[in-house]
């Protein structure tokens, strides 16, 4: 690491908080306007993350290790051939929105500009495909109409379908923190869960699974007949909403339907409409409960639809307010990686097609939408495609129905996968791997949630061969060119020289009535590109003159054409994320604090479908679809946060991690029709207990395995944690063939409905605990941490007895200082501390990141309304 100060971005959420690499390590970057230095609980882990296991060091053609210039002429080789033999539509890239700028803007022209097809899609079409679509049809453009500063103006706060404590929380500190200076903030959170966001909120609205377009419809028929609308800015800015209002006149809007149909009183929705009615200004931020539905569109609209009838947009403090999800989601959508779009927010119309041509010299540009992610994993299965190259992103483990992903990838000709890691499922399945450079090791361009671009730094060299990923498209792109004897458009040196030749292509833009134009940097110099400091582009309002981005300058009202929410009666499956987890853990998996808060793959459900079901905590349950026929294991944990019915999961287990148990093997791959974004928090399932006879967890270096029903493993802290179970018992004889073969000797001991096997090495005087084998009749307990603190200490009997007596069930809350929820619960039992700030003094929870200080809240608010209630 170096040990001057690098200025740059954090690698994970949309947020886009500013990174200081300094002598001290990484922090939050002070100056930076999305996070004035704050980072959460992973950012605070990058560090850490640079470590990652199984680093790509070596382009790798069928096992073997090429050099970069025989890989790039075979990929270019087998692009040229089925361009040539099937045309362009045989090929395809699939990309990432954790790309940079100039990556995206090259593996687009690469796509659309030389191979002649619009098949190149984005993992952004799971993530914010379906706000694309919205963004489109209400303002004529995709184009985020607000910027964080709005959060502080606001006098209501709406989050619908996100938990923003977890997802994006330095956000959702600004939120408190603005709520703290101004008690009379209104927050309403709309989640069919109670999330740790919920609980914060002054109203919790807990619909019915997709029940947003009905109750955002129900907002604007209480809106119209209280009279509350904006009636001038509706004529003068706006159209269609004569259509819309004559849409809800129908009854199944009033309250008294709404209520019914939501699962909520009408006091909770009176007081939501009339809050939203009264106040001046309102931010809505929305994110995947919305946009990951078979009406994602239509949700976002509706809640589009709300805003513009009150004329709450365009000025501080207002506005609709989609939050992205990944660090570059939003540079992506400019540069036009989506394959329904062309470039710089252009469509494949006629001048749009010709401006483009022109601009990359180009008579082979593609001239309709390629496939939407679904259709192009389709179109591999049935071997419409011949050759595609996947880059930063997991689709054989973040994809919908991801076995039908997996087998349609082995049967692909050539399946090309550049990542950082060789570890990484969809590694698996390359012919040909090349090495990415990662975070720190490239550099470039990002654009957040509020469109403000920040640089991504460099203050590391690649390991092994990594490069970045622009220049590995600039090779490939130059040798295609080459075999179809075009002009080569991919001589750059620098990131500079791409950002400015896409900056350039934004100029295109100036005679129209679109937005987004960074052409004034089109001359940027590498000295300019090296101090970049972060630019907004469009405006904290981009729409602040009333203007849209559509020919006549007036905004959209849509029609939202589905406004049931699911049957009540079905049990479904929700999923999402978990605070400390990243995606596909290719980059958190290995990270131990942040691998503590959910140790393996879990399914919530609350306490009373439970016992209906006769379901214990803990327990093994199996969740299976009949859409397609597709089941999978995890321990079942009560949430009573969840509705009757309802099931969580997290999205994140994956690999090595969750062997076979990823929830994306029983999701379906239905999506949205507008936007081709799967529904992946509305899938319908079926539960039922697994005959389990014998729980086991292992914790050593290496575990063998055999036949189990079940198993996952955990990294801990200097030891690896593996949890397994079987329908046979395993008597104590199985104990050497477990692991206990690694230690010189084994101790084999009885413990309550069960056994414990101790493997230690004799060190001098010394026994040294190297492994631990737990088997017990009833789903295991026992926090990982606590055994993990063995694991190379010296054996004795106190010590024997403390692994024998561990019983404690708690849930970590802080997982940096390692506090659970019972270590608090005591403190404010015995009275010793009474708020958060006592439990950060007492226990230093929550006093790192702070990413776990609305779970303390809510623990304080539990215990003082307890209290109350005891009373
Ligand atoms: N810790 C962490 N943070 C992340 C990420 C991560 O992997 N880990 N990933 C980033 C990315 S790429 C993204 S896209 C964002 C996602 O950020 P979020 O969208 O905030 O996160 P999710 O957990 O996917 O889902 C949000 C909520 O939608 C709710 N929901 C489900 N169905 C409905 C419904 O019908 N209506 C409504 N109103 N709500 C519903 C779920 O209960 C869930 O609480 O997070 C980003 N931040
Ligand atoms: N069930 C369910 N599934 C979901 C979701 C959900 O809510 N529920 N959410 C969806 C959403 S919103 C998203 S965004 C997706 C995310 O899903 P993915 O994009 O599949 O997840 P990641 O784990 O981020 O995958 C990124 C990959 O790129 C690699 N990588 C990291 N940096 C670089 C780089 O610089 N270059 C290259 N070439 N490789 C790199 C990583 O090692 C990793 O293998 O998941 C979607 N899937
Ligand atoms: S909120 Fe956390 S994950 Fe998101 S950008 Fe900031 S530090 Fe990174
Ligand atoms: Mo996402």
């Amino acid at each position: 690491m170096t040990t001057e100060c690098t200025k740059t971005a954090c690698p994970y959420c949309g947020v886009g908080c500013g990174v200081e690499v300094n002598q001290l390590g990484i922090v939050g970057d002070k100056k930076h306007p999305a996070n004035q230095g704050s980072l959460c609980v992973k950012g605070s882990a990058l560090a850490q993350s640079l470590d990652m296991p199984s680093r790509l060091l070596y382009p790798k053609y069928q096992g073997q290790e090429i050099s970069w210039e025989r890989a790039t002429d075979l990929i270019a080789d087998a692009y040229h051939q089925a361009i040539e033999s099937r045309g362009p539509d045989s090929t395809a890239m699939y990309v990432s929105g954790q790309l940079l700028t100039e990556d995206y803007y090259l593996a687009n022209k690469f796509m659309k500009g030389v191979v002649g097809s619009a098949n190149i899609d984005t993992n952004s079409r799971l993530c914010m495909s379906s706000a694309v679509v919205a963004h489109n049809r209400a303002f004529g453009e995709d184009v985020v109409p607000v910027s964080y500063n709005d959060i502080d103006a606001a006098d209501m706060i709406v989050i619908c379908g996100a938990n923003t404590a977890w997802t994006h929380p330095v956000l959702f500190r600004r939120i408190q923190q603005a709520r703290e200076r101004n008690p009379k903030l209104k927050m309403v959170v709309i989640d069919p869960r109670e999330t740790v966001t919920a609980q914060q909120a002054d109203l919790h609205l807990a619909i019915e699974n997709d029940g947003d377009i009905a109750l955002f419809n129900g907002l604007l028929k209480y809106l119209i007949e209280h009279e509350q609308l904006d009636h001038h800015f509706i004529a003068q800015h706006t159209e269609g909403s004569k259509q819309l209002f004559e849409h809800l006149v129908s009854e199944q809007y009033s309250l008294d339907s709404l209520s019914q149909h939501l699962s909520l009183s009408s006091e909770q929705l009176t007081t939501f409409f009339n809050w939203f009615a009264t106040t001046k200004r309102a931010v809505t931020l929305f994110c995947q409960g919305v946009n990951q539905s078979q009406f994602g569109a239509d949700k976002a609209n509706a809640i589009i639809n709300a805003h513009l009838a009150t004329g709450k947009i365009g000025r501080a403090g207002s506005g609709p307010f989609s939050i992205t999800g990944q660090p570059n989601a939003m540079g992506g959508r400019e540069v036009g990686g989506l394959a329904n779009q062309l470039a710089i927010h252009r469509g494949f119309d006629h001048q749009s097609i010709e401006l483009i041509s022109e601009f990359w010299q180009t008579d082979r540009l593609a001239r309709k939408p390629g496939l939407k992610a679904i259709e192009m994993f389709e179109a591999v299965e049935r071997g419409d495609i011949q050759v595609i190259w996947i880059m930063a992103t997991n689709p054989v483990v973040s994809m919908p129905d991801n076995r039908f992903i997996q087998q349609a990838l082995k049967k692909c000709p050539l399946v090309i996968v550049s990542d950082v890691t060789a570890e990484s499922d969809i590694a698996q399945y390359a012919d040909l791997l090349l090495p990415a450079a990662g975070w720190g090791e490239k550099q470039g361009m990002v654009t957040n949630s509020e469109r403000m671009l920040t640089r991504q730094r460099q203050f590391q060299k690649p390991k092994g061969l990594a490069k970045p990923d622009w220049q590995a498209i600039a090779m490939v792109a130059s040798k295609v060119s080459a075999r179809l004897a075009m002009q080569d458009g991919f001589k750059f040196l620098t990131e500079a020289e791409v950002f400015g030749e896409y900056a350039a292509m934004t100029g295109l833009n100036k005679n129209s009535s679109l937005l987004l134009d960074l052409s004034e940097y089109a001359q940027i110099s590498e000295q300019e590109y090296a101090a970049w400091q972060p630019v907004q582009w469009g405006g904290a309002h981009p729409f602040a003159n009333g203007q849209f981005s559509f020919d006549d300058g007036k905004a959209r009202f849509i029609v939202p054409s589905h406004s049931q929410a699911s049957d009540k009666m079905q049990w479904w499956l929700n999923t999402g994320r978990q605070r400390d987890q990243w995606h596909t853990m290719t980059r958190t998996g290995h990270i131990a604090h942040l691998a503590a808060t959910e140790a393996e793959p879990t399914v919530y459900l609350n306490s009373r479908s439970a016992d209906c079901l006769n379901i214990k905590q803990g327990q093994l349950v199996s969740v299976s679809s009949s859409e397609n026929n597709q089941s999978i294991v995890a321990k079942a944990e009560f949430d009573d946060g969840l509705s009757d019915k309802q099931l969580f999961m997290s999205m994140h287990w994956a690999g090595k991690y969750a062997q076979f148990n990823q929830v994306n093997a029983i999701l379906s791959r239905k999506s949205d029709l507008h936007s081709g974004q799967p529904a992946f928090k509305s899938q319908p399932v079926e539960l039922q207990a697994v005959r389990v006879n014998c729980y086991g967890m292992y914790l050593g270096d290496q575990f063998s395995h055999k036949d189990f029903i079940y198993h996952s493993f955990q990294t801990e802290e200097r030891t690896g944690v593996w949890r397994f179970a079987s329908r046979d018992w395993l008597d104590k004889s199985s104990a050497s063939e477990l692991g206990g073969t690694l230690c010189e000797r084994q101790l084999v001991m009885d413990i309550e409905k069960g056994w414990l096997a101790i493997g230690y090495d004799n060190a001098g005087e010394q026994k040294i605990i190297r492994s631990l084998i737990l088997i017990s009749g009833q789903p295991i307990t026992v926090t990982s941490a606590d055994l993990a603190r063995l694991i190379g200490a010296p054996l004795t009997f106190s010590r024997l007895l403390s692994v024998a007596a561990q019983q404690e069930k708690a849930l970590l809350v802080c997982s940096c200082l390692r506090v659970n929820d019972q270590q608090i619960i005591r403190e404010l039992e015995s009275g010793d501390c009474t708020s958060v700030l006592q439990l950060k003094n007492k226990l230093k929870c929550g006093t790192n990141c702070g990413s776990c200080l609305p779970q303390i809240a809510a623990l304080v608010d539990q215990h003082s309304q307890t209290v109350i209630v005891s009373k």
